[in-house]
Parts: structure tokens; C-alpha cells; sequence
């Protein structure tokens, strides 16, 4: 059953944790008063376009402007030495793997473009129209190279090479775990198991497309910003950086956003430009990319290909895991890019108590856009890997693949661990939410109907995904929060996090209304003023509620720490003496003697009022660093039919029982967990980015890219567990990810099954029908 929402004047005061609150950010989205950055007008405001190069490799020779410059309503049109003319050096911050190569990004490219669709030249105009006429108009001399849109072309000898410094177009190599306990668990083994596995290549999609409107003061030499990202304070130094502005003369702000997914976190060439433009030309400066232009040069995710395999005992213990993997990183590398496939490396034992491991890595260059984070970031990768091993490990050893799962879960005793690849999980019982799972959806009966089913030539499957990521911030990252309490008693809170569809207004007004015993209704929630709110790391690694939170929570402790100060003075009373809960101070063992927390706030304002040596005002700020990164958990389960003569896939069932420890909002939890849901699927069945041999995209728009449809998604039947993390004052583990990074193993695995009397026990996504049509018929695509 779906959660029940609940409306906040029906909680109890202190009680606002924990309860569905309906979310207070829907009356403004659902009646159009929201306001996203094509919504923000300024007069005199001129226009940025971006022409995207033609192909997916080339020479650029000479860039003829004159016809566009002279093209209606035009005011400039701009090549990469503008940009150096002008002072700036024109690049992004290069990503710097260790052992490996660093390669400069351009703004706008020089010399060699490396992906279709990779700003070219820029062109300002008085209107939208006039700007996209012009980047017609431009006449760029291309002299076209061999491309190597895929890995395989990438890694081929005598491949073509897109940079001149990564040799074989490998960017960086990594390895993590003990290479030599692996091979003595491998000679140890009595059966091995190996796999290759495709992650396939995703284009995250947001309804909004990425926008900036950029202004700059000259008196002041002032630049403000607003964007639709996920990462203002990230955005802050980077424009910073890049333009050479002093960081404290640069504002970001960040109106309504259409979803981010991951893929709005970094600042692109559009973003930076609109803001240099704003300083060229002393004008404010829109630019709103179009679908397409998100299509070809927002960053892709995921592509990733691995080999993985098993060693194992008699029984079916597993002894020893080892792969190899090659991450696509596209045309240039992100910092996401790099960091993401030994992410992915590093979660590869999953949920499963592994003795021994060792993977490496290869981050390759490939003439496609730049791989980086989209929901999951490496997480979702690495599950689809191992929960695609471990099923085929049952298979192969004959044992009933929830039974292999539960055999080799690390114990729920032992936690926190550290696992043989590297990665620490606070805590877990996966035991519990694997047994719900196999609750809800009957697995008792289930092999007997399956059977029943196939004598009818009904083919149905089921799928198993036991996951579990890590997430929420880590030990060596930080997150601010400023509880403001004004003298009318009202309260106005502010992170460096920032919301993007996710529910912060209403969860972290639930948490502040807690700790200060004050009216939920009272707490405004601010995000995405740099101006307004404290250093952050922004929206990212569903860090935002135990970072974010954890923040809140600190800094409102502290404010009820001094209001405890001025209420003794009020009282009379000792410090030592006064008790706080729900909102009243009072001195302990004499219940008439209290004072509100509101009272102590008027009281904070009025420096006559206040106990020697205790400053005005009702303000906190604290930077939260919480003890280590959460790990949530759970299992889905999927039951799929495939029909084998049309390729059709249809879900009969998707069961997700997940933990995500303390919830403060179940309704957002769950909301989280089946939009996720639907991320993983449209990867399992539908979406895939593809290019031909010569690296044009042929997935450039919404009628060639199959995102989901409501109507092909499941019902999903969800609950959840509660395993608290110990690593943040809240207990709470992030959500935002979770059901992304379940949901595509399930499925795949659920479709192999249902397949598996014609001899089907390997397939890859995207499920199309062509794909499970092919493979009942022993093809592969
Ligand atoms: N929450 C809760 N209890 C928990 C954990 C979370 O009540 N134990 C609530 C939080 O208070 C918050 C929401 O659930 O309102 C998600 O919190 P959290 O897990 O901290 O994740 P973030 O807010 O940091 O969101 C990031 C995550 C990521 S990384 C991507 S990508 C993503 C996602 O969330 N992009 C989204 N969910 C998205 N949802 C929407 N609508 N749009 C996006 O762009």
C-alpha cells in the first residue's frame, strides 16, 4: 500500500520526523507559479546559441563569422581565440587521474573537435531566433577523421587517436583490492563463473534543459548568475576560476529546476559563456539549450563493459571475485567520468561477504560526449554487474538464486565492514529486507505457476536484485546549515544543498521544527542563493538529508544551547537547572516557571534583555562533517512476461523493500524510491544512446531516445526497514539514488529467466523487443 500523506497542522509538535508530511513544494509546481530559469526576464537581455559541430571528429581549419556577425539582430559572434584574446585561457579544469593523462576541455573548441555536437563557436543576439539564425550562417572549414565511437574502435590497434597525450586513448588505469589473495581464492575454488557485462550508454533526460541568464554590474564588478543546477557553490568557483572574477563578486542563484539526475551538477560551455558574455558585452545574457543540444553535448552516463568473474566453493560460498573494467569516458574526461568506473569497482562485492577481490580499470576516450554522473554515478553499474553474477552463479551451480544471495550476505553482526574492494558499510540487515521481499511476492508458490505458465506458452520470469550503494557525504566532506529564529518567533533555515524535484522544503522544515519545538508551518526552507546561504556541496550522492540535515540539526542544537543560556537568565534560574523539550525552556523540578522558545528569540534581539557576556541575535551556522558514508540496502523483485513471439515484455509484479535507515518523510522516501525505480527500468528496457560508425548520434531527440512511459511502468508494492546509520546524528541514509541503482538488475535478471527454456542465460540491455525476440530464437543482436 502507498504511503499515506498526512497534513502537518495533524502532527503533534515534535513529531514532524518520521510523519508523510505532504510536500510543501507542490502547490507552487502544480499551479504554475513555479519559475525556472527561461522564466527570468531582465530588460535589454540578449541571447546566447552555441553551434555544436557537425561531426564526431575533426581538424577545424578557418571558422568564417562575417555572415552571421552580419546577420540579423546579431551583436557578436565568438570562436575559441576570443575567448583567449580576452584573457581567460578558454578551458575547464582539466580532471587529473592518478596515473594517468590530464586533458584540457575548451570552452569552445580549438583545433579538433572530438564529439558531435561540441561547441563550436558561440553567437549573441537581441532575440532567441535571430541567435539560431546566425549559427547557420557560420562557415566552419572541417577536415573529418576516422572516428571511434565505440570502445572496441577506441582500444583497436591502429585506432584513431584523440589525444595526443593518452596513448591507445586510455586516459588513466586504476585497480583496487589484492590482486595476489584473488588468484589464491581462484586456485582454491571448486567452480568459477565468469560474465561480461554491458552497461549500456544513457542520456539523462530532465524535463528542463540545461539554462543560464547571466548579468554583470561593471560599477561593481559584480556577476550574478542564476541557473538551473544542482551545485551553485560548485558553479561559484568555477565561474570563479574559469573568468578570473574574484570568487566573493560572483552570485548564483538557482530558480526552479526540472530534475537534474546528476547531469546538472558541473557548469557547461553555455553556462560559463552566458556569464562571459554578460562581462563582454555588459548586457544580461540568456542561453537556453534545446533538447537536442542536451541530447549531443550534456554528459551521457554509465557505458561500461566488464569482465567479471566468480570463484566459488562446493557449496556455494563465494571465495574470490576479479574483473576488468572499460569505462567510456567519451570525447574529453570529467572529474565524474574518472572517479565514476573506480566507484564502480569499488562496490563490486555488493552485498555479498567476499573474501578476496580485484578489479581494474581502463578509462578509455571514445568521439562521444563526456561520460558523467546521472543517478547512481557508478553505483547502479556495479549492482547490475554483481546481481547479474550472482544469479548466474545459482544458475550454474543449480542453487535457487534467493537462497545463493542469503547464503553469501555479509552477517548483519558484523557490521560496519570494509569490504575486499574497499568500500565501508555503516550498516545493514540484508537478510530482512530479502525475506519481505520474497513475502510480498509469494516466491513459495512461485516456480510451480511459473511451471504451469510455460505449459500454456506463457513465459514468465522472475528476477532478483539484492543491492545496496553508498551514499550521503562522506568523512572527508562537508555541508553548511544556518538556522536564523527572527524576533517574531519565525524561523528561516539555509543550506549549500539544493532541491531538484527531491522535497528538501518540506523534509528539512520537519527536521529544524523538531529540534526547536517549533510549528512546522514557522520554518522556511532557503537553497540556491549563494548570497543567502552557507558553503555547501550541493545536491549530489543523495547526500542532501544526512548532510544537509545533519547541518540543520547541529547548527538548531546549538541555537537551543544558547537559548537555554538567556531562558535561565530569564528564569532565574541555573543554566544547569533548565530543561528543554517541545519548544519550552523550564526549570527543572518547578513546572509553572517557562519560557517559550519564541519568548527566548524576542528576548535574543533586545541586548537589554540578555545575560552578560552573551551576544544579540537567534543565528547559528554549523558546518556538518558526518562520521562516514551511509550504506542502504535492499532487494527488489521483479516477475516479467516475455512473449517470445512479438519480443514483448510485460512486468506481472516489482516488489522493492528497501532501507534507507531513519526516514524523516516516508512519503518522499517512497517517491524517491519508485521514480528511481523508473530511471532503472527505462535503462533495463527502454533507453539507450547510440551512435553509427562515423559517431554521429542517432539517438539525438525524444523520438529516436525511448524514455519510459507512465503506462509501461509497474505498479510497484514498496515498504521498507529501518536500519539506522550510526555516521550522522539523524540515522538517516540517502534515498535518492537507491531505487535506480536496484531496479535494473531485477529486471534483467526476470527477463533471462522468463526466457530461459529457450535456452537463454545471458542478455543485454536495453530489452527491446527486437532483442528478446532475437534471443528466443538463440540470436543475439
Ligand atoms: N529522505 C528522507 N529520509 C531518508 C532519506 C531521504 O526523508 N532517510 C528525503 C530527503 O529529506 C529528501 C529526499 O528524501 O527530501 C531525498 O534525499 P537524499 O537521499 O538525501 O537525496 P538528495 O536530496 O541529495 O537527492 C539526490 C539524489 C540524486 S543524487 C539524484 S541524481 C536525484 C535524486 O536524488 N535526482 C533527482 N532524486 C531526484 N528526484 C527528482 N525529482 N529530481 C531529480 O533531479
Amino acid at each position: 500500500m502507498p504511503v499515506e500523506t498526512v497534513e502537518a497542522e495533524d502532527v503533534r509538535a515534535g513529531e514532524f520526523a518520521g510523519s508523510a508530511v505532504k510536500r510543501r513544494e507542490d502547490p507552487h509546481l502544480l499551479t504554475g507559479e513555479a519559475r525556472y530559469t527561461d522564466d527570468v526576464q531582465y530588460p535589454r537581455m540578449a541571447h546566447l546559441a552555441l553551434l555544436g559541430s557537425q561531426y564526431g571528429h575533426a581538424e577545424i581549419g578557418a571558422i568564417d563569422t562575417s555572415a552571421a556577425e552580419e546577420s540579423e539582430g546579431v551583436l557578436a559572434v565568438y570562436t575559441h581565440e576570443d575567448l583567449t584574446e580576452s584573457g581567460i585561457d578558454g578551458t575547464m579544469p582539466a580532471a587529473d587521474p592518478e596515473n594517468g593523462v590530464a586533458v584540457e576541455r575548451p570552452l569552445l573548441a580549438r583545433e579538433r573537435v572530438r564529439y558531435q555536437g561540441q561547441p563550436v563557436a558561440a553567437v549573441v543576439a537581441e532575440g532567441r531566433y535571430d541567435a539560431f539564425r546566425a549559427l547557420d550562417l557560420i562557415e566552419v572549414e572541417y577536415d573529418r577523421l576516422e572516428a571511434a565511437p565505440e570502445l572496441e574502435d577506441a582500444l583497436a590497434e591502429g585506432a584513431p587517436r584523440l589525444h595526443d597525450a593518452a596513448e591507445g586513448n586510455v586516459c588513466f588505469e586504476s585497480e583496487t583490492g589484492d590482486e595476489e589473495a584473488t588468484e589464491e581464492a581462484f586456485s582454491d575454488a571448486d567452480h568459477t563463473v565468469a560474465l561480461t557485462v554491458a552497461n549500456n550508454r544513457v542520456i539523462p533526460t530532465a524535463m528542463e534543459p540545461r539554462a543560464a541568464v547571466a548579468r554583470y554590474r561593471k560599477s561593481e564588478d559584480a556577476l550574478i548568475v542564476e541557473l538551473s543546477s544542482q551545485n551553485p557553490h560548485s558553479v561559484q568557483d568555477r565561474l570563479s576560476d574559469v573568468l578570473d572574477v574574484p570568487e566573493h563578486r560572483v552570485t548564483v542563484r538557482v530558480p526552479d529546476v526540472g530534475g537534474g539526475f546528476g547531469a546538472k551538477l558541473q557548469p557547461y560551455s553555455g553556462h560559463l559563456l552566458s556569464a562571459w558574455c554578460a562581462m563582454a558585452l555588459e548586457r544580461p545574457i540568456k542561453w537556453q539549450a534545446r533538447r537536442t543540444d542536451d541530447f549531443q553535448s550534456m554528459v551521457h552516463a554509465r557505458h561500461q563493459e566488464t569482465e567479471i568473474e566468480a570463484a566459488l566453493s562446493a557449496e556455494g560460498d563465494l571465495l574470490g571475485l576479479r574483473g576488468h573494467i572499460d569505462a567510456d569516458l567519451g570525447g574529453y574526461a570529467t572529474g565524474g567520468g574518472v572517479g565514476i568506473p573506480q566507484g564502480t569497482a569499488a562496490m563490486l562485492c555488493g552485498q555479498y561477504d567476499v573474501p578476496a577481490g580485484h578489479v581494474s580499470v581502463r578509462g578509455v576516450f571514445t568521439n562521444t560526449a563526456p561520460i558523467s554522473a546521472y543517478r547512481g554515478a557508478g553505483r547502479p553499474e556495479a549492482a547490475y554487474v554483481i546481481e547479474r553474477l550472482g544469479s548466474a552463479c545459482a544458475r550454474e551451480l543449480e542453487i535457487d538464486p534467493a537462497e545463493f544471495r542469503r547464503r553469501n550476505f555479509i552477517p548483519s553482526k558484523e557490521f560496519p565492514v570494509e569490504t575486499a574492494l574497499g568500500r565501508s558499510y555503516d550498516s545493514g540487515d540484508y537478510e530482512k529486507t530479502l525475506d519481505r521481499a520474497l513475502e510480498i511476492v509469494g516466491y513459495d508458490g512461485f516456480r510451480q505457476r511459473q511451471e504451469a505458465a510455460r505449459e500454456e506458452e506463457k513465459y514468465l520470469g522472475i528476477g532478483f536484485s539484492s543491492y545496496v550503494e553508498v551514499c550521503g557525504g562522506s568523512s572527508g566532506d562537508m555541508e553548511g546549515g544556518l538556522v536564523r529564529m527572527n524576533p517574531e518567533g519565525g524561523v528561516v533555515v539555509g543550506t549549500g544543498t539544493q532541491d531538484t524535484g527531491q522535497g528538501h522544503a518540506t523534509s528539512f522544515a520537519q527536521v529544524v521544527a523538531d529540534e526547536l519545538g517549533v510549528d512546522y508551518d514557522a520554518v522556511e526552507v532557503i537553497e540556491g542563493d549563494t548570497d543567502r546561504v552557507p558553503e555547501g556541496g550541493g545536491t549530489a550522492g543523495s547526500r542532501s538529508l544526512p548532510m544537509g540535515g545533519g547541518a540543520l540539526r547541529e547548527a538548531a542544537g546549538r541555537l537551543v544551547e544558547k537559548g537555554r543560556t538567556i531562558a535561565a537568565h530569564q528564569l532565574e534560574a541555573s543554566e544547569a537547572d533548565i530543561e528543554f523539550d517541545d519548544g519550552e525552556f523550564r526549570v527543572r523540578g518547578v513546572p509553572d516557571r517557562t519560557v517559550t522558545i519564541e519568548a527566548v528569540a524576542e528576548a535574543a534581539y533586545s541586548p537589554g534583555d540578555l545575560p552578560e557576556g552573551v551576544d544579540a541575535g537567534m543565528e547559528e551556522t554549523a558546518f556538518f562533517t558526518p562520521e562516514g558514508s551511509t550504506a542502504p540496502f535492499g532487494t527488489h523483485v521483479a516477475i516479467v512476461e516475455v512473449d517470445p513471439d512479438t519480443g514483448e515484455l510485460g512486468f506481472e509484479r516489482y516488489v522493492a523493500v528497501d532501507d534507507v535507515g531513519t526516514q524523516i518523510n516516508p512519503k518522499l522516501v517512497e517517491g524517491q524510491i519508485k521514480g528511481g525505480i523508473a530511471q532503472g527500468i527505462g535503462q533495463a528496457v527502454y533507453e539507450e544512446g547510440r551512435y553509427d560508425e562515423n559517431a554521429n548520434l542517432a539517438t539525438g531527440s525524444l523520438q529516436d531516445y525511448a524514455m519510459p512511459k507512465s503506462w509501461q511502468l509497474p505498479e510497484v508494492d514498496w515498504e521498507s526497514t529501518e536500519t539506522p546509520s550510526p555516521n550522522n546524528p539523524l540515522g538517516a541514509k540517502g534515498v535518492g539514488e537507491a531505487g535506480t541503482i536496484a531496479a535494473m538488475p531485477a529486471v534483467v535478471n526476470a527477463a533471462i529467466d522468463a526466457l530461459s527454456p529457450f535456452g537463454v542465460d545471458d542478455l543485454d540491455a536495453p530489452l527491446s523487443e527486437e532483442t528478446l525476440w532475437r534471443a528466443a530464437r538463440g540470436e543475439t543482436r
